[in-house]
């Protein structure tokens, strides 16, 4: 007989929240060097979108996470940074955090690992092919019909946390520090995130635990993106448009490589990396669970002629039993502007939308 723990994990690890269809794999079309593209990838619109082009004015905040902590030594430069954090939050959706905490070390070993995972031969790499109706593995995401237009780019998605729904099946044996150099960043990242969710509920002002109790256990995916060079790059589009569904994402530049735009003002601003720190971003159940007073922000990857570029997105989101809607203390002061819905019925809304720009909240709002 299944033990209740048993009967738990086997639950929590569903994969029958749905999938995406199989496409071409990316890396490889790239490297037999076409001149031209096939159709499916070409964006039109991407050419025609304005970005905004070296308007310091338009960079993201850069938020000091050692400030933040420092509460007691420094005590105004605490008070500042909460604030900074608070309007970076509410204003831009997106922040670039420095001094995070996390040990170069397992940011490089992760580097590596992940780099080497990508050179493997797509044979190998396709041992850890997606299954039908699953995310999980490598492939592509939000991909729904064989008329859809198609990004430049390869993903490989793990759920990492819980502990419990982790498919070993796809956690890669070679590297052979993969699975270990992983599990370690996934730890880290996990705790920068409570801690910045502390500081989040601070600032709205509610009680620290606020925002942390659904995502204390919640969900963390990791979704490395892989976009190869393209001759037509000004033509495609790495990743489409979108905001990230989930509560809080950490993303890592692997290779300092531009790439990244978050829509602001109606234009695409390019987001200038800054080695080894976190880009942040508010997920749209952050947006709701706000009840709107911080924002998810549109955004998109382009790709360019001569590199590649790979970024790997932690998304943390919260726990798969409860419900995603506003904190019921900030609906005592104003009206909720959002649903209340169970996670699990926000996360099979999810996976059977298309990526496109901030339908899913959208959706959502009252
Ligand atoms: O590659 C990037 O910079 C963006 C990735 C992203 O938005 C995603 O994986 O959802």
């Amino acid at each position: 007989m299944k033990t209740g723990k048993e009967m738990e994990t086997k639950e929590l690890r569903r994969v029958d929240y749905g999938g995406s269809l199989p496409v071409e794999n990316v890396q490889a079309l790239a490297s037999r060097n076409l001149e031209e593209i096939p159709p499916r990838y070409l964006r039109p619109e991407a050419e025609l979108d304005p970005v905004s082009i070296e308007d310091h004015s338009l960079e993201i905040p850069t938020i000091d996470m050692s400030k933040l902590l420092d509460e007691q030594h420094d005590p105004s430069s605490h008070l500042g940074e909460l604030e900074r954090l608070h309007s970076a939050c509410k204003d831009w959706g997106f922040f670039q955090l420095i001094n995070h905490g996390v040990s170069e070390e397992v940011i490089e070993k992760t580097k590596i690992d992940i780099e080497e995972f990508f050179e493997l031969p797509l044979d190998q790499k396709k041992a850890y092919a997606q299954l039908p109706n699953s995310i999980e593995g490598y492939g592509q995401v939000f991909v729904l019909s064989e008329e859809q237009k198609l990004d430049w780019g390869d993903m490989f998605f793990l759920n990492a946390r819980p502990v419990a729904v982790r498919d070993m099946r796809f956690w890669p044996t070679h590297p052979t520090s993969f699975r270990e150099n992983m599990d370690k960043y996934s730890r880290e990242l996990h705790k920068v995130t409570i801690c910045l969710l502390r500081f989040m509920s601070r600032n709205l002002g509610l009680h620290s635990e606020a925002l942390t109790s659904a995502f204390e256990d919640g969900r963390q995916g990791i979704k490395t993106n892989f976009y190869p060079p393209c001759v037509q790059a000004n033509k495609v589009v790495g990743i489409s448009p979108h905001s990230d569904a989930t509560g809080l994402t950490l993303l890592l530049q692997v290779s300092n490589v531009r790439g990244l735009q978050i829509k602001k003002y109606g234009k695409w601003v390019p987001v200038e990396p800054i080695p080894n720190a976190f880009i942040v971003n508010i997920g749209d159940v952050i947006e709701i669970m706000s009840n709107g007073e911080y924002k998810s922000i549109e955004h998109r990857a382009v790709v360019n002629t001569e590199n590649k570029r790979i970024s790997v997105a932690a998304f943390h989101g919260p726990n798969i039993k409860g419900t995603v809607g506003p904190l019921p203390d900030l609906v005592k002061k104003n009206t909720a502007k959002y649903k209340a819905i169970r996670t699990e019925d926000y996360l099979r809304l999810l996976l059977s939308s298309r990526l496109d720009g901030k339908s899913l909240i959208d959706h959502m709002k009252l």
